[in-house]
C-alpha cells in the first residue's frame, strides 16, 4: 500500500515511454558462442588488476540463454520499452567481412520476443564492446579509417533488424570510452594516451556519428534516429576565479565538446583553445558531416559535477568535490535535481526535437529479507526522486518523451565488476535466479498507473 501511495504521487504524462536499459557485453555472455568475434572486453577484462573484483563478462547474466525468461520479467515489470545494445563482433566476428547470421538471428529473435510482449525495442549500435581485430589495426578509433568499418556495420545491422527495430541509437557516452579508455586506462582499451588520444577517438566516433545517421535513414525511412551522451550539470566548488574556470572546462570537456559539435557543426571556441596543445587531426567538412539533423537525444544522467582547479584529465584539469550528503556504492553523490538540471540546460541551449533520459539509476546494496524479498529502500528512493524531477520538466514543457531506468538487472559493471548492483531486478551470479526488488515492483506499479491512465482515455 505505502508502495502504492508513492507510485501514485508521480505524476507523469500517459504516454511517457517507460523502459529499463541494459548493454551487450554487461548482461549476455556466451562470448565464444554463435559466432561471435572477441571484443576489446573480452580483452581488456582477462588482464589481471584491470577489474576491481577480478571478474569478467564471459557470463555475466547468461542472458543470451534466457531470452524468454528476461522478457517475460520485462513484462512483469510492465516496461513499453527496452534499452538495450548489439554487440558488433556477433554482426561481424572480425569486425568486418564475413557477416554472422546467428548473430543477427539472436537479435532478430530478442526484438520479437519484444514485440510480442508489446515491450517497444531501443537499439544502441555502440555500448564499447569494439571487435578486438579493429583494435589491434591502429589502436581502435585512433584510427581515422575505423570510421567506414563502424559505418558498414551499421549498413548491415539497420538493413536487416530495420524493419522491426525503429529506434537507433549510434553511440553510447562518447566521452566515457574515448577518456576513460583512450586517455586514461581505466575502461577497454585501456589506451592511456592522455587528452590527445582521448580527443581523436572522440573526433572519430562523432564522424562516425554523422555518417551512419544518413545510412539509417536510408536503411529505415521511418526510423527514430539519436545519439546517448553522458552529460551533467556543473557548478563550480566555490567563487575562487580558478574553480569557476575549472568548472568550465570540464563542463566543456564533459558536455559541449560533444553537444556543440553534434548540435551546432562546431567545437566550443574556448575549448579549442583549452586543447590547442593536444587537438586531433580535424579535416574541412568533419564537423559539418558530424552535425546530422536528429529525432532525439539521449541523456544518461547520474549525478552532478561540483568540480574544483585540479590535475585530472589535463589540460582539463579539474578536481571533483564531493559536498555533504547521501553516496552511491559508485561513490556518486544523490541529487535528483541534477535530472531536471540538465534537461532545462540542454533543451535551453541546444533544443533537440525530444529527449528521452537514457540511463538514470542507482549503484546500493541489497537487503536480502528471510522471505527471499529484495528491499532496496535507498533505490526505490533515488528513483521516486529522480522520476518527480522528470515529471516537472514535462510539466515545463521539456520534449522528454521517455525515461529508461539503468539497469534491468544487475550485471557487470565494467571496471567495477559485479560489485555495485544498479538492477531492478537481483541476479545471484551463482544460480542465476532472478528475484525483483522492491524497486522493480514499485517501478510496475507507476508504469502500471500510466497504463490505467490510456485506457480510461
Ligand atoms: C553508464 O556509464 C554506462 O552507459 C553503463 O554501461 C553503466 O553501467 C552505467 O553508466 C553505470 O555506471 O566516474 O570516477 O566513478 C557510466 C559512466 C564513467 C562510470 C566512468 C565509471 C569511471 C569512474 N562511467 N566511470 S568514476
Amino acid at each position: 500500500e505505502r508502495l502504492q501511495q508513492l507510485a501514485n504521487s508521480i505524476s507523469l504524462p500517459k504516454d511517457m515511454v517507460l523502459g529499463a536499459a541494459t548493454a551487450s557485453y554487461q548482461i549476455e555472455g556466451a562470448i565464444n558462442e554463435g559466432g561471435r568475434g572477441p571484443t576489446v572486453w573480452d580483452h581488456f577484462t582477462h588482464i589481471p588488476g584491470n577489474i576491481a573484483d577480478g571478474t569478467n563478462g564471459d557470463i555475466a547474466c547468461d542472458h543470451y540463454h534466457r531470452l524468454e525468461e528476461d522478457v517475460a520479467l520485462m513484462k512483469e515489470l510492465g516496461l513499453t520499452a527496452y534499452r538495450f545494445s548489439i554487440c558488433w563482433s556477433r554482426i561481424l566476428p572480425n569486425g568486418r567481412g564475413p557477416i554472422n547470421e546467428d548473430g543477427l538471428a539472436f537479435y532478430e529473435r530478442l526484438t520479437d520476443l519484444l514485440l510480442e510482449a508489446g515491450i517497444t525495442p531501443y537499439a544502441t549500435l555502440y555500448h564499447w564492446d569494439l571487435p578486438l581485430p579493429l583494435q589491434e589495426e591502429g589502436n581502435g578509433w585512433l584510427r581515422r579509417n575505423l570510421v567506414e568499418d563502424y559505418v558498414h556495420y551499421v549498413n548491415i545491422t539497420t538493413k536487416r533488424l530495420g524493419a522491426k527495430i525503429k529506434h537507433w541509437t549510434t553511440f553510447n557516452e562518447l566521452f566515457t570510452f574515448t577518456w576513460w579508455g583512450y586517455g586514461l586506462k581505466e575502461d577497454a582499451p585501456g589506451l592511456g594516451g592522455g587528452a590527445k588520444a582521448a580527443l581523436t577517438a572522440s573526433h572519430h566516433a562523432l564522424l562516425a556519428h554523422g555518417k551512419a545517421v544518413p545510412v539509417i535513414r536510408k536503411n529505415v525511412p521511418d526510423a527514430q534516429i539519436g545519439i546517448v551522451l553522458d552529460l551533467n550539470p556543473v557548478t563550480p566548488a566555490s567563487n575562487a576565479p580558478a574553480d569557476i574556470d575549472a568548472a568550465r572546462r570540464f563542463e566543456g570537456c564533459q558536455n559541449r565538446w560533444y553537444l556543440d559539435a553534434i548540435f551546432k557543426g562546431q567545437y566550443p571556441a574556448d575549448m579549442l583553445e583549452t586543447y590547442k596543445d593536444v587537438l586531433p587531426a580535424i579535416e574541412p567538412g568533419d564537423l559539418d558531416e558530424i552535425a546530422q539533423p536528429l529525432d532525439y537525444l539521449g541523456i544518461n544522467i547520474y549525478r552532478r559535477s561540483v568540480i574544483e582547479d585540479g590535475t585530472e584529465f589535463a589540460p582539463v584539469n579539474f578536481k571533483r568535490h564531493l559536498p555533504e550528503g547521501q553516496y552511491t556504492q559508485m561513490g556518486w553523490e544523490v541529487h535528483p535535481q541534477c535530472l531536471y538540471d540538465i534537461l532545462q540546460y540542454v533543451n535551453t541551449n541546444y533544443s533537440p526535437k525530444q529527449l528521452y533520459i537514457t540511463e538514470n539509476g542507482a549503484a546500493f546494496p541489497d537487503t536480502v529479507e528471510a522471505d527471499g524479498s529484495i528491499q532496496d529502500w535507498d533505490r526505490s528512493s533515488y528513483m521516486l526522486t529522480h522520476l518527480e524531477q522528470a515529471a516537472r520538466a514535462i510539466e515545463d514543457g521539456i520534449p522528454l518523451k521517455g525515461y529508461f531506468c539503468w539497469t534491468l538487472m544487475d550485471n557487470f559493471e565494467w571496471a567495477e565488476g559485479y560489485l555495485p548492483r544498479f538492477g531492478l531486478i537481483h541476479v545471484d551470479f551463482g544460480t542465476q535466479k532472478r528475484t525483483i526488488k522492491q524497486s522493480g515492483k514499485l517501478y510496475a506499479m507507476v508504469a502500471g498507473q500510466l497504463q490505467g491512465k490510456l485506457q480510461e482515455s
